[in-house]
This record gives C-alpha cells, sequence and structure tokens, in this order.
C-alpha cells in the first residue's frame, strides 16, 4: 500500500482507530473487566437485566447489518488519487479537470449488479465502476459501468428491468445470473435492450480482472468551460493493462473455487504494489453537432465509435490504498450521479434524469436517515456549510442561532456564492416542450449498434457469445420466451440467431439480418493491450526438482512482472538436486487450475505417479481455458501425457533462459483460440 497521504487520507485519519494493545471498554468508556461471561444470579442462574456489557454488545450486534443496495450489492473498492495529464480548460472550468498541479483523491467501488452481497463474484453480469473524485470544489461521482450503454431508455423502466433480473420472486432463484425465465422474457418485450444484451452475452460480463476492465459513464455529459459554452462529452476509464475476460466454463469454476476472485486480485495487487491504473478519456462533441449523427446523443442504448469521436487521454488513476474496514468504507459509500462540480454538467437523457432521483432517496434508508453526507467516507474533503440540521445520526455540531436563509443575525450567511466565487451554476440549456409521455422517434433504432457490436468482434469472440446465447435460453423453460428472442437477434445478425437457434431447440430463422456493415475495432478485445505484468503462474513442482533451472526461470518470470505460485502435493519447503530449498504456496488441495493465468510444470525426481495424475489434471483444465503451459524437465513428460506436446501456446525446453522468454511471451498472448473447436 503506498505511504503517500491524500487529502483524504488525512482526514479518515481522524476517525482511523487501531484497537491493538488497549484495554476493552464499553461504548461509554468504562474498562470492562470480563467478556466471557455474563452476569448471572449464581453459576447456574438466570443472566440479570443489570448486565450492561452484555446488553450493549448484543444490542450492538442486533443492529449490524444494514440493506444491501438493491443493485450493485456485492461489491468491493481502493482509494487512490486521480492525476490530470493536461488542462481541459479548452473545455470546462473544473478545477480537477484544468490545473495539473494537482492530484485528486478518489475512491472507487466496483460492483456486480444482479447478486446479493455474498454472491459469487465472476457471474455474467454488467460491472459497476463507480469513482468518488474528492475535489476542493467538492465530490464528483463518475457512477459508470464497464459497458458504455444500459438496458433501457427512460428511468421509469428500471424497476421492471431489475425485477427481472433479480432471482425470482417465487422462489427466489437464481442467484448471480440473467439465465431464467424473467430476464429473457423481458428483453424480449422491451427491444432497446438488444445492444446491452450483445454486450452482457460477450466476454466483456466475465472480466478476468477488475483492473483489467474498461469503464464507462453511459450518459452523455455537458462540459461545460469558463466562458459558459458547452460541449457533450461521454467519460472513458481505460486500463493499462488491457481489457481481458475469463472464459465461461472457467469462471462458472471460479465462483465455486473461489468466490472472492475478484476482490482478492484486486486486494492483493495494492498490497503487492502493482497499482490498478485507469487512464480517463473523454469524447467530445461540439453542441452544434449533436443533429450530425445517425443515433440520438441522449440516447444511452448508444455509443460514440471512436472511430468517429476519438477518445481522447487526460489523467490518469492510480488505485494504492486498500480500506481499513469494508463496513465503514465500502458498504456505506454512496454514490451519486447528480455529484457534480462546477463545469461539468447533464444532459436530458432520461435515464440519467431519473437516475438523479434514485441514488439519495435509496441510499436515506440504505444509510438510515439525512446525514450520510457526514460519514468519513463520503465526506468532501472541501468545507461545507448550510442551513441542514438535526436528523439521525448528525455529528456535525454547528453552532450559533441562525439556520435559515436570508438572514440579518448572521449577516446572511452562510451566502450563495456568484460564478466567479465558485459557485455552481446550471447551464442555461433552452427547454421549449410539451408536457407528453412519449418516446423521441430518434430513440427507436433498438438493433444498429448491436449488429454494430456483433460486426466488429472477432471469430473467437462471436463463437462466446453464440455459446453465451445457448447457455442463457438453455435454461429459460418458455418456448415463446426462447423464440421470441430468436426472432429478436435475427434482427441484429442472422448467423448469431441462426447459430444459437438450433442449440435451443428453436428452428433457426430462414430471413432477417442487418444490412449495417460497419464495425468498430476498438469494440473487440481481440485489439487489446497484452502485458505479462501482474499476470500469476500456477509452478507445479515436487522434491528433486532442477534448483539452479527452476531458480532462474522463476526469476526471470518475476522480472517481466508475473507472479508465481509453487504448487505441490504438500506444504513447507521442497528440497531441489542441489539442495537449495522453495516454499510450497499451495497445494493441489487448496488452489485450482482455474485461479492461475498459467501453468509451469517442472515436477521434480522424486514426483511419483499421483503427483503426475494431479498435475495432468491442472494443465489438461488450463489447456482446456485456452491457457498458456509452459514445462520443463520431468513436466515435459506430463504434457506428452496429456498430448498437449507442439500444440499453441505449449512451451517446452530445457534452456531455462530462452524457455522463460518464450513463456512470459504466451503469458502476455493469455489464451490461444485457435484451440478452441469452432
Ligand atoms: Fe444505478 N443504482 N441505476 N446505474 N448504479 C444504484 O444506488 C439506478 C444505472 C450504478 O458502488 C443504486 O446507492 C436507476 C446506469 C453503479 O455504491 C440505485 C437507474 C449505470 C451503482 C440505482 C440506474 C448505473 C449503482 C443502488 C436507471 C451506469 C453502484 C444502490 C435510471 C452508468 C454504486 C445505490 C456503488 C447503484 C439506481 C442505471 C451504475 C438504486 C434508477 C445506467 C455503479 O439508486
Amino acid at each position: 500500500m503506498s505511504d503517500k497521504r491524500t487529502k483524504k487520507d488525512e482526514q479518515l485519519d481522524q476517525y482511523r482507530v487501531d484497537d491493538s494493545g488497549k484495554h476493552m471498554t464499553t461504548n461509554q468508556g468504562v474498562k470492562v473487566s470480563e467478556d466471557e461471561f455474563s452476569l448471572k444470579a449464581g453459576e447456574r442462574g438466570p443472566t440479570l437485566m443489570e448486565d450492561f456489557h452484555f446488553r450493549e454488545k448484543m444490542t450492538h450486534f442486533d443492529h449490524e447489518r444494514i440493506p444491501e443496495r438493491i443493485v450493485h450489492a456485492r461489491g468491493f473498492s481502493a482509494h487512490g488519487e486521480f492525476q490530470l495529464y493536461k488542462s481541459l480548460e479548452k473545455y470546462t472550468s473544473a478545477e480537477f479537470l484544468t490545473d495539473t498541479s494537482k492530484t485528486t483523491p478518489t475512491f472507487t467501488r466496483f460492483s456486480t449488479v444482479q447478486g446479493s452481497k455474498g454472491s459469487a463474484e465472476t457471474v455474467r453480469d454488467a460491472r459497476g465502476f463507480a469513482t468518488k473524485f474528492y475535489t476542493q470544489e467538492g465530490n464528483f461521482d463518475l457512477v459508470g459501468n464497464n459497458i458504455p450503454v444500459f438496458f433501457i431508455q427512460d428511468a421509469i423502466k428500471f424497476p421492471d428491468l431489475i425485477h427481472a433480473v433479480k432471482p425470482e420472486p417465487h422462489n427466489g432463484m437464481p442467484q448471480g445470473a440473467s439465465a431464467h425465465d424473467t430476464f429473457w422474457d423481458f428483453v424480449a418485450h422491451n427491444q432497446e435492450s438488444a445492444h446491452m444484451v450483445m454486450w452482457t452475452m460477450s466476454d466483456r460480463a466475465i472480466p478476468r480482472s477488475l483492473r483489467m476492465m474498461e469503464g464507462f459513464g453511459v450518459h452523455t455529459f455537458r462540459l461545460v468551460n469558463k466562458e459558459g459554452v458547452a460541449h457533450f462529452v461521454k467519460f472513458h476509464w481505460k486500463p493499462v493493462l488491457g481489457t481481458h475476460s475469463l472464459v465461461w466454463d472457467e469462471a462458472q469454476k471460479i465462483n465455486g473455487k473461489d468466490p472472492d476472485f475478484h476482490r482478492g486480485d484486486l486486494w492483493t495487487s495494492i498490497e503487492n504494489g502493482d497499482y490498478p491504473e485507469y487512464e480517463l478519456g473523454i469524447q467530445v462533441i461540439a453542441e452544434e453537432d449533436e443533429y450530425k449523427f445517425d443515433f440520438d446523443l441522449l440516447d444511452p442504448t448508444k455509443l460514440w465509435p471512436e472511430e468517429d469521436v476519438p477518445v481522447e487521454i487526460v489523467g490518469k488513476m492510480t488505485m494504492n490504498r486498500n480500506v481499513d474496514n469494508v463496513f465503514a468504507e465500502n458498504e456505506q459509500v454512496a454514490f451519486h450521479p447528480g455529484h457534480l462540480v462546477p463545469g461539468i454538467d447533464f444532459t436530458n437523457d432520461p435515464l440519467l434524469q431519473g437516475r438523479l432521483h434514485s441514488y439519495t432517496d435509496t441510499q436515506l434508508i440504505r444509510l438510515g436517515g439525512p446525514n450520510f453526507h457526514e460519514l468519513p467516507i463520503n465526506r468532501p474533503v472541501c468545507p461545507f456549510f448550510n442551513n441542514q440540521r438535526d436528523g439521525y445520526g448528525r455529528q456535525t455540531i454547528n453552532k450559533g442561532p441562525v439556520a435559515y436563509h436570508k438572514n440579518g443575525l448572521a449577516g446572511n450567511t452562510p451566502a450563495p456564492a456568484s460564478k466567479e466565487e465558485g459557485g455552481f451554476e446550471h447551464y442555461q440549456e433552452k427547454v421549449d416542450g410539451h408536457k407528453v409521455r412519449a418516446r423521441s422517434e430518434s430513440f427507436k433504432d433498438h438493433f444498429s449498434q448491436a449488429t454494430l457490436f456483433w460486426n466488429s468482434m472477432s471469430d473467437h469472440e462471436k463463437n462466446h457469445i453464440i455459446n453465451a446465447f445457448s447457455f442463457e435460453l438453455g435454461k429459460v423453460q418458455s418456448e415463446d420466451v426462447r423464440e421470441k428472442i430468436v426472432e429478436m437477434f435475427s434482427n441484429v445478425s442472422l448467423e448469431l440467431a441462426q447459430s444459437f437457434a438450433k442449440n435451443i431447440g428453436v428452428t433457426p430463422p430462414e430471413s432477417g439480418g442487418s444490412n449495417v456493415t460497419k464495425s468498430s475495432p476498438a469494440l473487440s478485445q481481440a485489439n487489446t493491450v497484452h502485458s505479462p505484468a501482474t499476470r500469476t503462474v500456477g509452478v507445479i513442482l515436487a522434491d528433486g526438482f532442477n534448483g539452479q533451472d527452476v531458480r532462474q526461470t522463476l526469476e526471470q518470470l518475476e522480472s517481466q512482472g508475473i507472479m508465481t505460485d509453487i504448487i505441490s502435493n504438500r506444504q513447507g519447503m521442497l528440497k531441489g538436486d542441489d539442495n537449495s530449498e522453495l516454499k510450497v504456496d499451495h497445494t493441489f488441495l487448496t488452489v485450482d487450475s482455474v485461479l492461475y493465468d498459467a501453468i509451469y510444470a517442472v515436477g521434480g525426481a522424486e514426483a511419483d505417479q499421483t503427483f503426475a495424475k494431479q498435475s495432468g489434471n491442472f494443465l489438461s483444465e488450463a489447456f482446456m481455458h485456452f491457457k498458456p503451459i509452459g514445462a520443463t524437465h520431468e513436466g515435459v513428460d506430463y504434457v506428452q501425457q496429456n498430448d498437449m506436446d507442439k500444440q499453441s501456446g505449449v512451451i517446452t525446453g530445457d534452456n531455462a533462459e530462452q524457455f522463460a522468454k518464450q513463456f512470459g511471451e504466451a503469458v502476455a498472448a493469455h489464451r490461444f483460440w485457435d484451440r478452441e473447436v469452432m
């Protein structure tokens, strides 16, 4: 964890408490003499009411849970800081986006959407990517997802969408999954979801790591400069390590083997000093170009193809400190898309407008009253003053009799600030319309960008999408829903609809399809950054291993930033042929092949048949998940015994230096898709 202190750290220090080495007290500060036995009338008698220590301890415990978030319940967070690369004063007056000399403390929470707080993490789902920037002008929250579009176009449909995707109310199933009737019934009857569904059926919905996924603000916002000139903007987070995914079979197995896989990965990398980094990008469109596109900029089911509107990289967020306490920080943090600072403003996107109501509303019940902005994690780092008073859990002690505006007794303070003094002025957009409950005609093309996404996929990505539809609809009981979905997605791509139709027992459509031929290479993960840094390799080792070669290989892998875990059939120290020793990190029992990016099998002269069999299982599974495999010494036999020799991404050889180089390249490549049966 970083020792660097941000302003937020300094603020949080006032609340951080280290209990170690202290006497135990009650909440009233009275030292406690006994904490194992309640006060009784006689050793075998009833507990007495006057046992204030027992009553206080139990009462607190009885109240230790708060409602989980209705969506995004399962999440994990970390502190960080944002560094601007270049001033955006051309577009905005926001200080944290114009002053490159300042770093802004941040707090980011990642989450899944559907599952409850205790659900597994590598489910197929969108991921929340919410960042609080503690700026000197107040908190700015970028409450986004790892998918740039959304299922619906109007916030009024959100309760329906969530009721449909959550576990079905009659039996509470399934947990952490959209593969069930009500979700797909919703999709079939709300065709605006087509584009987002393409994303959730793609590899984007099963990220390899929270450190390896993009983030998107989704809605079109406005940047407004000092002169009051506004531009439309979309916000992006680009992970420095690239955008990478799990494969579906692997993701499902990880859910069982390690339901905390994503938070564990985030936590460990921060503890190791491998700080997750994301560059902030913006796409900007001038106000006068609002109508130059074949989609509506206000429609949250549409993205702006990066080839048409390039993403300008403007800064970087580095996550460098884990939370001290999951409840105090991760659970109590309250994000809100309406937390803006001067220089950033809303648009009339009807999804965004509805969100502006929902977040505070839900937080009022989740956090128990109107003072949750005073919780340490939510407090701005700049001072805040107004005439709000009272309410549950009020902490601020406002002095003086005056709690109203306008006043004379306090010189009419706290007083609103002018624009020059930093007051937030809403962008003066001209709005002139009838009150209607309607959807704009310009929001009615639901399929073109879904096809754009499909067209942009590589062969293996297309294959995964077909498999995902086949899996999800394979779990849907209603024949009618299955048929409707096939029909709906034949508007996106005939090839797609035909391919999964036959897997789910629906007659493949003969006509349909789209005339959209455009593609956007930026949408394909095949074009992302590849790096071996922080990839994890399971090293299978037994007593009698070649000490010199193994040490050299491990050093070289580590010098490429690769993390290694030694796996064997027992814990303790393993002895090499030169009497050198290596400590076992895990046994075949405590880890699994699916938890690694690659497997490197070495074995050892003293390994027996059982060891060879267990190694073979690890290797076969890694091979099946298209992962790099390395083998030297006895490990080469395991590879040969399992028919993997000379296959792509399988690196063997006894020259330690050459092996480490080639294997490192394979680790960076991550998957070898030509092994996949197309
Ligand atoms: Fe949210 N969303 N949302 N959402 N959302 C919540 O607020 C809501 C939407 C997102 O880690 C809730 O405090 C409505 C889009 C994230 O604490 C709730 C609509 C995007 C998080 C809520 C949307 C998001 C939430 C539940 C449709 C991506 C987790 C708990 C109009 C741009 C934040 C809470 C965290 C959380 C409402 C749609 C992202 C109920 C009504 C689109 C990352 O207020």
